[in-house]
């Protein structure tokens, strides 16, 4: 499956029903995001491995690749495409070294030396942030856009701006030569999280064709 972060959905189901949640899953497709990832903390190992499988039969009909937060064993369990891992999770050459090398792997950088650490130890992507406060519960710092330029210029692989990201604040990442933006709640708490995906697509395209 192509790897395209162009719309990178983070999803968080607190506060959610199931069936609800799924609902907003496909309604993000449906809307045109590129990969999602699935970002649970608070679940059983048992649950998180039947949500992934849930989402990953819906991600396979859009053939867009569902990534896995953290979560090599939710990865492998659910038939998922790819991991992603923090700073506090499995070190990123670690994580490589179990995947294989036809998953993908995606690592959160806040620093030119992360991001190139990251690189060489095999990660397909980067995450970079947050950009802005964000209300997701994540334990994370701002990450400037200066740093966030440094890092693209640093790295080959496609690096996403992340954290309080929506429509109408993409201004600040003109310019900056990312391969795309990851939001979670301006998809996932959006009335209609397609036309928040489609709306979020067009911003960043918007930028990206001014940049
Ligand atoms: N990593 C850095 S910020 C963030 C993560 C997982 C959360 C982004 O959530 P939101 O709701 O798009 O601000
Ligand atoms: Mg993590």
């Amino acid at each position: 499956m192509r790897l395209d972060t162009t719309l990178y959905f983070i999803t968080d189901s607190t506060g959610f029903e199931k069936d609800e949640f799924l609902k907003r899953v496909r309604s993000a497709l449906e809307g045109g995001v590129t990969i999602i990832q699935l970002r649970e903390k608070n679940r059983t190992t048992r649950e998180y491995i039947e949500l992934a499988e849930a989402v990953h039969s819906i991600t396979k009909e859009f053939n867009v690749p569902l990534i896995i937060d953290d979560r090599i064993d939710v990865m492998l369990a659910s038939g998922a495409e790819g991991v992603h891992v923090g700073a506090e999770d499995m070190p990123v050459a670690t994580a490589r070294k179990l995947i294989g090398k036809d998953k993908i792997l995606g690592a959160t950088a806040k620093t030119v030396e992360a991001a190139t650490k990251a690189y060489n130890d095999g990660a397909d992507y980067l995450g970079v942030g947050a950009i802005y406060p964000t209300t997701t519960k994540v334990k994370t710092v701002l990450t400037s856009t200066e740093t966030l330029d440094a890092i693209t210029k640093a790295v080959p692989i496609p690096a996403n701006a992340i954290g309080g990201l929506n429509a109408s604040n993409l201004g600040v990442l003109k310019g900056i030569n990312i391969a795309g933006v990851c939001a979670v709640s301006a998809i996932m708490k959006a009335d209609s999280p397609k036309d928040a995906a489609i709306e979020l697509k067009q911003a960043f395209e918007d930028i990206r064709r001014n940049s």
